[in-house]
């Protein structure tokens, strides 16, 4: 796909009046996609859909709109803002004269671009792949059908689409071995951190919430936060300080997005990892978004769907960001929401309001869990004993002859924590 390119957006509406979305956000959220990947959008439609045709999605007075705007402002690029069918695909081409790309096409496009790292890169191609080979699974589904079933072996078309497909099997196959290598590597610096004794947080949240931008004011770091979807794709992770703690790890990672791409979830598994075995997950949320609360679904959609979250998973608590860019009246019964539960702060993570009271929740959260544990320690052991005033609470400690007894609150993390280090006899 070439930058600069002209693309109309198409919008099927097909929730029969009852929109989750607001439309115009909708749209807005297609554009962006496509401004992502320097594609520039000259028209937006969208059309209310009764019963989406097998054939062209869109009824047929309405392709002919599409093919009107594309004709008028010369696009050569149609987006679908939906999952269309390699027919469908292949129809409105024809119908509009215009390269046809849908949703998860652009983001697969767009993560495409984006990847910087071996790992990223090979994530995508295998995602892309994946794509592929389920569009041509399907058309040849559909070839099969015109064929009526009726066994007529290697037509021409299919024998192009299995060589096709095992060639994309081989291919998907190499990169999964690949992958796997990578992983690997990764895995392995990740439980040498494990073993490091500072609890990990992970910053999740849909894409454009401004998880980059709290990471950089926390850490002082310089990633890139821009008002860009999929900004970033990359996990990072920085040491910062938190109040009651030597200090913590804070792990920025790809924002989600509503309809992403199965393939992707999938794709992305291993580099979602740092945050299923986060000690804790801050959920950042754009909260004068229209459709901030649609998006909070997805994200935890994602988040169950990858395993994190949930029953016996890490704790969440929510940031609910951006509040400054809410008008007064707006922000202030925002904030009283948010007092009355005690997993949300709002902040800004453009203005710093609300982000020292956020890390401090984040502490509390991190020690909530914990249980009182009787520890006896030798005076020789400076070093755990340090530890323990460090990252537990002291509440009592007997002197015994040459040991201590101590009795210390800690989080079951932070105990397993403490055993790595210092087996403790069972
Ligand atoms: N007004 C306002 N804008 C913010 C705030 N936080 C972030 N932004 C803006 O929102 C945009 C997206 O911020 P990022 O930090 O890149 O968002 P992200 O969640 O990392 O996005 P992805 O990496 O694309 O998933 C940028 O233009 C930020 O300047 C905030 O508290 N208030
Ligand atoms: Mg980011």
């Amino acid at each position: 796909m070439s930058r600069g390119a002209k693309a109309v957006i198409a919008l099927p509406d097909l929730s029969q009046g009852n929109a989750r979305r607001d439309i115009d956000a909708r749209l807005d959220e297609a554009a962006g996609l496509a401004e992502a990947i320097g594609i520039e959008v000259v028209e937006k439609l969208h059309f209310r859909i009764r019963g989406a045709k097998a054939g062209t999605l869109f009824g047929s007075g309405q392709v002919e709109m599409i093919a009107e705007a594309v004709d008028r402002t010369g696009a050569e690029l149609l987006i679908v803002d939906a999952s269309i069918t390699p027919i469908q695909q292949k129809n409105l081409e024809t119908g509009t004269k215009a390269k046809v790309i849908d949703r998860t096409g652009l983001i697969l496009e767009i993560f495409g671009e984006r990847a910087a790292t071996s790992e990223g890169r090979l994530q995508v191609e295998l995602a892309h792949l994946d794509y592929q080979a389920g569009r041509l699974v399907r058309s040849w589904t559909h070839l099969e059908r015109q064929r009526g079933g009726f066994g007529f072996l290697g037509g021409p078309g299919e024998t192009q689409i299995e060589a096709d497909r095992r060639l994309i099997r081989d291919r998907m196959a190499k990169l999964k071995k690949e992958l796997e290598q990578v992983t690997r590597t990764r895995t392995l610096h990740r439980a040498r951190r494990q073993r490091a004794p500072w609890p990990v947080i992970a910053l999740v949240g849909y894409t454009n919430a401004g998880k980059s931008t709290l990471f950089n004011r926390l850490t002082r770091a310089d990633v890139m936060a821009e008002n860009l979807l999929f900004a970033t794709l990359d996990p990072t992770m920085r040491e910062i300080e938190l109040p009651g703690f030597d200090k913590a790890i804070l792990s920025d990672t790809v924002g989600f997005i509503s309809e992403l791409p199965t393939q992707l979830v999938a794709a992305f598994r291993a580099t979602l990892e740092e945050v299923i075995s986060a000690d804790l997950i801050i959920h950042v949320r754009d909260i004068s978004h229209p459709d901030s609360d649609a998006q909070r679904q997805d994200v935890e959609q994602v988040l169950a769907d990858i395993g994190a979250g949930g029953e016996g998973g890490a704790p969440m608590i929510e940031a609910w960001n951006k509040i400054d860019a809410l008008p007064e009246e707006e922000a202030e019964s925002v904030r009283t929401e948010a007092l009355r539960r005690e997993e949300v702060v709002v902040i800004s993570a453009l203005t710093g309001e609300g982000v020292d009271t956020l890390m401090e929740c984040a502490g509390e959260h991190l020690r909530k869990g914990a249980k009182v544990r009787h520890i006896t320690l030798s005076a020789g052991a400076g070093e755990a004993i340090a530890w323990l005033h460090a990252n537990g609470e002291v509440v009592a400690q007997r002197n015994e002859g040459a040991e201590t007894e101590y009795e210390v609150r800690l989080s079951d993390a932070d105990w397993a924590r403490f055993e790595s280090r210092w087996p403790q006899p069972a």
